[in-house]
């Protein structure tokens, strides 16, 4: 492991399983309790915003409740001591990685803590909530929505993302079920560019197989011990 100078760590609602945040496909997760068509895409939008907005307002407000674990803290120790490139790519809008002191982090998906206006197309932090239409503080018009990508929906930084992968000699894949492109697909276009790939995961995902190695466990325990073992 002493020969890598550039990761990119590509983080999924595993990572924060353990900080008590549901993920969306385990069993009680968060499709079950919802549907995705009607919470997670811009026509579900158009049809509901109540229901949407509420979706996210309660996720928004229950960050507060939750905090980082084992696993954000070792990524956090990493990005402070690893001496060479690193990005953490997160498909999480939540904010653990940067509570717990990373700072190369890019929400591909967006961000809980974030309100971007259809109006005038800004985006502004948000900690409150949004069910209530509160104005835009930039343009006053009452037409916030979460800052999240939604299916349909094109992810952000993706052109920064496959320079990272194309500039990597380690991609390493935390917490995700491989369900979701494009994000899904980044292992491929690590091992296609040659670029070693590791998956950390609770169980074998639906893109274990791409990976060079794939180890099985709980983030909690198998980030730290990973971190340990590239830094020694
Ligand atoms: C796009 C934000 C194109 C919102 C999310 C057919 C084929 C291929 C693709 C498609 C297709 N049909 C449609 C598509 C595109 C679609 C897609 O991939 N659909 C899938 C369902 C087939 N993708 C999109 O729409 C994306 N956009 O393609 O745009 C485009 C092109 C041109 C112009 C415009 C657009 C946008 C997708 C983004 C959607 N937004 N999230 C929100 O959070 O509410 S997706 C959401 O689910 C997450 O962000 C994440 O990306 C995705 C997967 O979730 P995971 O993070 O992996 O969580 P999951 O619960 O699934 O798994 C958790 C894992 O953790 C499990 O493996 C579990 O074992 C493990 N685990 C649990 N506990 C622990 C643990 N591991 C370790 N320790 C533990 N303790």
């Amino acid at each position: 492991m002493s020969d890598i100078r550039n990761i990119v760590i590509l983080t999924g609602a595993g990572i924060s399983a353990e900080s008590g945040i549901d993920t969306f496909r385990s069993a009680g997760g968060l499709w079950e309790q919802h549907n995705v068509e009607d919470v997670a895409t811009p026509e579900g939008f158009a049809r509901d915003p109540a229901l949407v907005l509420n979706f996210y307002d309660m996720r928004r407000e229950a960050l507060c409740k939750v905090a980082p674990n084992p696993a954000h803290d070792a990524l956090a120790r990493l990005d402070a001591e690893f001496s060479g490139e690193l990005l953490i790519v997160t498909q999480n809008v939540d904010d653990l990685h940067e509570r717990a002191g990373a700072s190369r982090v890019l929400h591909m998906h967006g961000e809980l803590k974030s309100a971007l206006c259809t109006s005038c197309e800004m985006r502004s932090p948000w900690n409150a909530t949004l069910s209530d239409r509160p104005p835009c503080p930039v343009c006053q018009a009452p037409t916030l929505r979460p800052d999240v990508v939604w299916f349909g929906e094109m992810p952000y930084q993706m052109e920064r993302i496959y320079r990272a992968i194309r500039e990597a000699d380690l991609f390493v894949s935390i917490g995700t079920s491989g369900a979701v492109y494009p994000a899904a697909g980044f292992v491929r276009d690590a091992r296609d560019l040659g670029v070693q790939t590791l998956e950390l995961n609770l169980e074998r995902s639906e893109g274990s197989h791409w990976f060079h190695e794939s180890r099985q466990g709980r983030a909690g325990e198998l980030v730290p011990a990973w971190v340990e073992e590239l830094l020694r």
